[in-house]
């Protein structure tokens, strides 16, 4: 009866890999056993988890329908036809109502195509598969769960024995939600609504995001919804619409929010006070008593001088630190300091008291001198430098590479990479890496946004220009959405390209391995497959959200960052094949339990994290914050990361990028104004030397 033997086919899997790495379909089809691979795709019952399946894999008319665990064999690889079929088997079988019932409990058998209308079906927003004859459900009879129990034609009653998740007849993904709005603005909630979305088979959910967090998930048939707001926080809203088989839109346009105040607040904190320093070689480590306020202390600014160098902030209900410590100072120089605490409403206290503290003779510290030695307009983001100490940086929206000479802040512009499109978020020019025998190709490797995907391509940079007619697209098809696009491009010491994808704002990628997105890609440097990656395509490690940081310590091993969702962040030590818990695990939050998933090494609140770039110098590991405004040194002591410090904290806004220079020390790249936009040229940046001690 059952005959579900050990697989005679090859599993399905082969074939996504086909699709998905474009660059590799012929090798991979001569070495092949093609004519084994099923095509279609599995149809999966949502109570009982298990696959739609030809009874005794059977290729004969009058064979039945059971379900029955999932096992990529051909019987349970569904085709959905333009026709409206369900077809079955290379030699096809379509779907069948036996004696064309019309009657809830009519059997369902697999019989020879003949287009009649018992054979056409339709694939429904909601999760059911109808009879187009008799308009009844596809259902698991007695809402069984168990191996073997037969599927009939059934009134459709919302049960979940007649939802079905599938992506048979189905990778086209529904259009963008149109005209995003808001209404009802008050302290804490908002209505955010936006117009239905298209879909050939229909939108089953649409995913409410604010600045790539998903804040929840309505119905399909739900146009607007009430959303929880941070009174005074200014968040952007859009809309992602999901159809049943998983395909996501790109995302609405960006609705900026800033909820008023809930209640007035006018009275300024108290002055912090007490304020200490000591001494240590060219740094400072300044410490005070905290203020009060009527409501709360959200803030103390740190002055040096009269310039603002940093900024502690609470991170919800905890006050924020009273202690700052200013790093790479000049030696042998008088700094006077002093400290005023904000309240969350712009009230701002008397300052402390001021005192004046005198630099040691040297830098005895780990993070010395920071020199400023460029700004830009643009978001400075994937930064490599030459064999001959020129610095190379892509500018993410105005699309362009900038040959910048670290001695003098000299810049010129290489010229322009070719079909770059911004995301109005996170997509743009992103990564940067230079060949490992660039002496002799001269080529940039670059991963970008296009208008249709993310992409990493390389070109050639000859006489100080990129020379675009050398363009070679390495892979393509890694989905790109508003946020959570990755884009860090790194080589190993193994001489292979590792590239970090985001999941497209689609957690179901992040855990498909066939799929490009939310994984740490390895290329060899001509864009093929390596045959030692795990799975036989270009992925090396799955189960990531929104990983932007890629470095490699003397073992030769891959540490990795990636922004979580609400909750933390993580960083990551990489191995062959990992999977790394996305969506099911954020961090050490949510089901992280499951055998297999590869825990973080360290995890960040997304307040003091939302870290971007790495980089490795001499074992220690610098990670660049974004929200948190801050660099993190952590040494890496075995698989463990130790002696965690915090530097530059609300000094320079927000870090994007860290990169080690030919010195010894290190690139370090704000991202401060207009890095959630497509608009060119509306930041305002800086580049910056840090001397290591
Ligand atoms: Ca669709
Ligand atoms: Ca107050
Ligand atoms: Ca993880
Ligand atoms: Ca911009």
């Amino acid at each position: 009866m059952f005959g579900h033997a050990p697989s005679q086919r090859k599993p399905r899997r082969l074939l996504a890999i086909l699709v998905s790495v474009t660059v590799l379909t012929a090798p991979l089809l001569t070495t092949s056993d093609t004519a084994s691979a099923a095509t279609g795709t599995p149809i999966t019952g949502t109570a009982s988890g298990r696959c739609l399946d030809v009874v005794g894999q059977s290729t004969a008319s009058g064979a039945g329908i059971n379900i029955y665990d999932c096992t990529g064999n051909a019987n349970q690889a569904w085709t959905f036809t333009s026709a409206g079929e369900l077809r079955v088997y290379d030699s096809p079988m379509c779907l069948d109502v036996a004696g064309q019932s019309t009657t809830p409990g009519a059997k369902l058998q697999i019989y020879a195509c003949n287009g009649g209308a018992n054979q056409q079906w339709k694939i429904n927003g909601n999760g059911t598969i109808t009879g187009v004859q008799s308009g009844l459900c596809l259902d698991v009879v007695g809402a069984g769960t168990a191996n073997s129990t037969l599927v009939d034609l059934w009134t459709c009653n919302g049960g979940a024995n007649q939802q079905w998740k599938t992506t048979a007849g189905d990778s086209q993904p529904p259009s963008v939600p149109g005209n995003a709005r808001i209404s009802d603005l008050a302290c804490d909630s908002v209505t955010f609504a936006w117009n239905a979305a298209g879909d050939n088979v229909g939108v089953a959910f649409y995913d409410v995001y604010h600045d790539g967090q998903l804040i929840k998930s309505v119905s399909g048939s739900t146009l607007s919804t009430s959303l929880t707001v941070v009174p005074g926080v200014t968040w952007g809203l859009y809309v992602n619409a999901r159809d049943a088989a998983g395909n996501v839109s790109q995302a609405s346009a960006t609705v900026p929010v800033t909820p008023p105040q809930c209640q007035v607040d006018t009275q300024a904190p108290t002055a912090p006070g007490s304020l200490t320093g000591t001494v240590s070689g060219t740094t400072v480590t300044l410490r005070w008593s905290a203020s009060t306020d009527n409501v709360a202390v959200k803030f103390y600014d740190i002055y040096r001088g009269t310039t603002r160098v940093g900024t502690v902030t609470a991170n919800g209900t905890t006050p924020p630190a009273t202690t700052f410590t200013d790093s790479g100072l000049a030696a042998n120089t008088a700094y006077t300091y002093y400290v005023v605490a904000r309240d969350a409403q712009a009230n701002v206290s008397a300052h402390s008291n001021t005192v004046s503290l005198t630099t040691g003779s040297a830098c005895g510290n780990p993070v010395c001198a920071v020199t400023q030695i460029a700004t830009d307009t643009d978001i400075p983001w994937g930064l490599a430098t030459l064999p001959d100490g020129i610095i190379l940086y892509n500018r993410r929206d105005a699309q362009n590479i900038i040959h910048l000479n670290p001695a003098t802040g000299a810049k010129t512009d290489v010229g322009t990479v070719p079909n770059v499109q911004s995301t109005d978020g996170e997509g743009g020019l992103t990564g940067l890496a230079i060949s490992s025998t660039y002496a002799s190709d001269h080529w940039l490797y670059i991963m970008h946004t296009s208008p249709t995907d993310n992409r990493i391509v390389r070109i050639k940079l000859e006489n100080d220009r990129l020379n675009t007619g050398t363009e070679q697209v390495l892979l393509s098809g890694i989905l790109r959405n508003k946020f959570h696009d990755g884009g860090r491009l790194r080589f190993g010491p193994d001489g292979k390209l590792y590239a970090s994808t985001g999941d497209a704002q689609n957690g179901d990628n992040a855990q498909n391995r066939t799929s490009l997105n939310g994984k740490v890609l390895r290329l060899n440097p001509d864009g093929s497959v390596p045959s030692d990656n795990p799975f036989g395509n270009a992925v090396w490690s799955y189960g990531h959200r929104n990983p932007q940081g890629l470095a490699f310590d003397s073992q030769g091993r891959l540490w990795e960052q990636e922004f979580g969702n609400a909750v933390m962040d993580e960083t990551n030590l990489i191995t062959k094949g990992g999977n790394y818990g996305w969506p099911a695990c954020e961090g050490t939050s949510g089901t992280c339990g499951t055998a297999g998933f590869i825990a973080p090494k360290r995890t960040y609140p997304t307040a003091d994290g939302s870290c971007s770039g790495i980089a490795i110098v001499r074992d220690v590991l610098y990670v660049a914050c974004e929200r948190g405004t801050r660099m993190y040194r952590e040494v890496i002591s075995g698989s463990d990361l130790t002696n965690v410090q915090t530097y530059f904290n609300g000094t320079y806004g927000r870090l994007r990028t860290v990169e080690p220079a030919p010195d010894g020390g290190l690139w370090l790249t704000t991202s401060n104004n207009g890095d959630k936009d497509s608009i060119p040229n509306n930041s305002n940046e800086r580049i910056f030397h840090v001397a290591l001690g």
